[in-house]
């Protein structure tokens, strides 16, 4: 028998009124299956990074976002991301 950490393992027990009380017992198991409900967040909800122009470098920060499922609701892929918007996707500021 595998339990997963989701699983609660308990007794039930039956017993009539007649002389002598007769009973028996039986092992329940109940699994609760997650339900994706929770969605993945990020710590931050804005991030601001300041890149030299002559940067040569593969990797210039990680985000890292959490999700409070388990298993396949919880598997988190990352995508740069452009809304079909008027908004331009860079921001150059200059000082
Ligand atoms: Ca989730």
């Amino acid at each position: 028998m595998h339990l997963s950490t989701l699983d609660y393992l308990s007794s039930v027990y039956v017993q009539d009124a007649g002389d002598p009380v007769l009973f028996d017992m039986a092992t329940l198991i109940v699994n609760v299956t997650d339900v994706n409900d929770s969605p993945p967040k990020f710590k931050d909800s804005h991030y601001l990074l300041e890149i030299p122009e002559n940067l040569v470098q593969d990797s210039i920060y990680t985000f890292v976002a959490q999700d409070a499922d388990i298993g396949e609701n919880a598997r988190i892929t990352y995508r740069i991301a452009c809304k079909l918007t008027l908004q331009p996707f860079f921001y150059v500021a200059l000082k």
